[in-house]
């Protein structure tokens, strides 16, 4: 363990901390039936990845109760909850929903006590049969979708029973408090529509904000499935389409931010060009090819892009801070290890109180694919939110020739390939800077960030830490 202290007082970094922050994982019941390479089953669930994980989806029946989805999923219910056994603090919840699943039986099952009492006595009898902690709500949306309006209260009704009939059950058996959480819109018009936000944050352990699906191939012109922030082409409903205002609206409508995740995409959403233009915003038709395992058009995964960039420059889009490439005609918008590490300095910045993957299986996660070994981007969002980084740059218009650097931190991100530098090819860890006793070297992902001793103390590499002379 190795720690350092900034003498001036402040601890500015902690590495390897046992209080890891939150990072939640999505299991999907279908990639199971993915080909070849493309399976993924409990079993290939690493049980150190993530500190909760959470299996997609389960349904609620005509009779207003909790039931399983697919043939097998007691069977895979049983593998996957099995995982905490090899890592006993792992937590693992069953979400119920999902978009496919729609709001019909929702609206059904909120509209009435009696069938809300069903479906919470239900909830318990099954989460506990299985082994699972708790239970997370994935109902797209409240109010929207088919859903009428009033079951934005209806919802809040919902959470707050749920919590109560929990509550009653861990105090009547003993047993620890069955948990209850949500992945919610993070669409302004659909956030405003489904929510009551203070009001369900109250009942909820954490709330996963879905800040991804932003653009796809819904539209007409080539847009980002999760931008950070905001784009410069972005005018009117547009500008509440990125993440960074999807998270600061849940926020400052009342959700403590501790209890905010925010949401990583292992995946990208294509277009298919109808012109030579292939920047963003420029117009589009339809999704390119379907991926040869997901399967699915407008959809690649990050493994099915590793192969689709190969051949092809990964292009960045400065204000969204996010990465995109492009080839023939076909266009794709996704995360790599680089927009991980600005959104997570993103969400320290803010305290968010964690992370969620959008999915543990479109991760290249068994290292086929992409030469970056195995999990490659849930690994480094791993390490990452176990490091406390430097801060953003201010994000206000640095155009190309403009610094943007912090006054005490300078970060030599590279654009496309991390690895050039100092930290080129070395572990995560900080290093003593050869050329100044006074500041040191903190490598995350390949990445250098030089970082100054509090002032008047040097770097001692024996503690990590920076000392007085
Ligand atoms: C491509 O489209 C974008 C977005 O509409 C536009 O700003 C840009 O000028 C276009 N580029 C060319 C070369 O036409
Ligand atoms: C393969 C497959 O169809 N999987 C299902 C998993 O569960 C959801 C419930 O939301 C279904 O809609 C999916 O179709």
């Amino acid at each position: 363990m190795t720690r350092l202290t900034i003498l001036a007082g402040l601890c500015l970094v902690i590495c390897q901390l046992g209080s890891a922050t939150q990072m939640v994982c999505y299991f999907t019941n279908w990639s199971q039936y993915r080909p070849g390479e493309g399976k993924y089953m409990p079993k290939d669930v690493d049980p150190f990845l993530c500190t909760t994980l959470i299996y997609a989806f389960s349904i609620i029946n005509h009779n207003n109760e909790l039931v399983t989805y697919e043939w097998n999923d007691d069977v895979l219910y049983k593998s996957f909850n099995a995982l905490k056994t090899k890592n006993p603090h792992l937590k693992t919840l069953l979400a119920v929903g999902g978009w496919n699943f729609g709001s019909r039986q929702f609206s059904i099952m909120v509209s009435t006590p009696a069938n809300r009492q069903t479906f919470i006595q239900s909830s318990i009898k099954f989460l506990r049969t299985h082994g699972f902690d708790g239970l997370d709500l994935d109902w797209e949306y409240p109010g929207s979708r088919g859903s009428p309006p009033e079951d934005k209260q209806r919802f809040t009704l919902l959470c707050r029973e749920l919590v109560a009939a929990y509550a009653a059950e861990a105090k009547a058996t003993g047993n620890p408090q069955l948990m209850l959480t949500a992945a919610v819109a993070a669409g302004k018009g659909t956030i405003d529509g489904g929510y009551e936000i203070a009001e369900i944050a109250k009942e909820l352990d954490f709330i996963n904000v879905m800040t991804y699906d932003f653009h796809g191939t819904w539209e007409q012109f080539t847009g980002h499935n999760s931008p950070l922030f905001r784009g410069s082409e972005d005018f009117g409903d547009l500008i509440y389409f990125n993440t960074d205002y999807a998270m600061k609206y849940w926020r400052d409508n009342g959700a403590p931010v501790e209890k905010l995740r925010m949401g990583f995409a292992a995946y990208g959403r294509t277009f298919r060009l109808t012109s030579s233009n292939s920047s963003i915003g420029a117009p589009a038709s339809g999704a390119a090819s379907a991926g040869p395992f997901t399967r699915e058009a407008g959809f690649w995964s990050y493994y099915e892009i590793c192969g689709f960039v190969k051949g092809t420059t990964i292009q960045w889009i400065e204000d969204q801070k996010v990465p995109y490439a492009t080839k023939n005609n076909e266009w794709v918008g996704f995360d790599n290890m680089e927009s991980y590490e600005i959104k997570v300095r993103y969400l320290q910045e803010h305290r968010f109180g964690g992370a969620f993957v959008w999915a543990l299986d479109l991760d290249d996660f068994a290292g086929r694919f992409c030469g970056q070994g195995s999990h490659p981007l849930l690994a480094h969002l791993h390490k990452l939110l176990n490091i406390e980084l430097p801060p953003l740059p201010p994000t206000t218009t640095p155009r190309p020739g403009a610094s943007t650097t912090s006054p005490t931190t300078t970060t030599t991100t590279t654009t496309h390939a991390p690895g050039s530098g100092f930290c080129n090819g070395k572990p995560d860890g900080l290093y003593a800077n050869p050329d100044d006793k006074a500041s040191f070297y903190m490598c995350v992902g390949g990445v250098s960030h030089l970082r100054p001793c509090g002032s008047g103390s040097v770097f001692d590499d024996s503690c990590k830490c920076c000392v007085w002379p």
